[in-house]
């Protein structure tokens, strides 16, 4: 099989999957690709829900949880890190130089200083204004694909035909102290399975978590069904196991070894981006909910 390299990411970051889309026709490793078109969105101070300039949790702390997957099976991942820019790479330290999968806090924090992370205030003006303005009213609502999905969950394929995925976030805006969500967690942000493929979430991460999303539809694509039927299945387990299906969004975004995509989300409005060829283009998903 040779399928021709291939980036997608969830929701409208273009400038991640071209950045990704140039390094896999350069050759590069989808490994290397999917890190570095992520970090465009963890510097990006504009999206208020990935790395630098994320929205706060409720005691004005940004709090980020990333994850990545490499062919080879090997998986890192940080979770409720504070003041480092781009966690998707301390996520990838871990992997490669722990002996570890998963590091929470002020461990993560630790580890990422021995790295030579720089450390940086993450907070920016306009998530400050937006918190000192929820904090008048303290409502905590996740809205539905506004505000609170924006994590980018991405999927490269390389010329090998080798996949790799990274997911990467501040989490729901005005969360808890201490809350941590799927992105970070194996299986329910993210999973790649290089014999079979590879999928990613995004949207309400309890209700992924519960799930095991990710897990679920490379699962489905193992027994056979398409990226497409895979994340419809595995969605509609989530909205099966949840009456209050209609107040959250949750968008899956898969892969398989052919470089065939599916997307599925509860409600409208679900995007992904993709570059192949040096073609960037922007696919609205199907949805559930009428
Ligand atoms: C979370 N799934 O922390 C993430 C949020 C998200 O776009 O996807 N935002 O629950």
């Amino acid at each position: 099989q040779n399928t021709e390299p291939i980036s997608v990411a969830t929701w409208n970051f273009q400038n991640a999957t071209a950045k990704a889309g140039a390094m896999l026709s350069n050759g590069a490793s989808a490994l290397d690709a999917v890190e570095q078109g992520v970090r465009v969105e963890e510097a990006n101070i504009k999206n208020t829900t990935v790395g630098n300039g994320g929205y706060p949790d409720r005691n004005g702390n940004v709090t980020l949880d990333a994850s990545i997957m490499a062919p080879n099976g090997d998986a890192g991942s940080v979770v409720y890190l504070k003041d480092i820019q781009h966690p998707v790479s301390v996520a990838r330290k871990v992997m490669e130089e722990s002996p570890h999968v998963m590091l929470a806090g002020e461990g993560a924090f630790h580890f990422a200083m021995t790295k030579g992370f720089e450390r940086k205030d993450l907070l920016s003006q306009e998530s400050k204004e937006a918190w000192r303005k929820w904090m008048k009213e303290k409502k905590y609502k996740p809205i539905i694909n506004i505000e609170n999905h924006d994590t980018i969950g991405m999927l490269c394929m390389d010329k090998n035909n080798d996949i790799a995925g990274a997911c990467t976030t501040s989490g729901l805006a005005f969360k808890m102290i201490g809350r941590v969500g799927d992105s970070p967690i194996i299986g329910s942000g993210l999973f790649v399975d290089n014999e079979v493929g590879g999928a990613v979430a995004t949207g309400l991460g309890e209700a992924i978590m519960k799930n095991v999303s990710s897990f679920l539809v490379v699962e489905f694509m193992r027994n056979g069904y398409s990226p497409q039927e895979a994340c419809e299945m595995a969605l509609k387990r989530i909205i099966k196991g949840n009456g209050n299906y209609k107040e959250f969004q949750v968008g899956l975004l898969a892969m398989n070894k052919a470089g065939k995509i599916g997307a599925y989300s509860i409600h409208s409005g679900f995007t992904y981006a993709k570059t192949q060829k040096n073609l960037n283009s922007n696919v609205s998903s199907s949805y559930y909910s009428k």
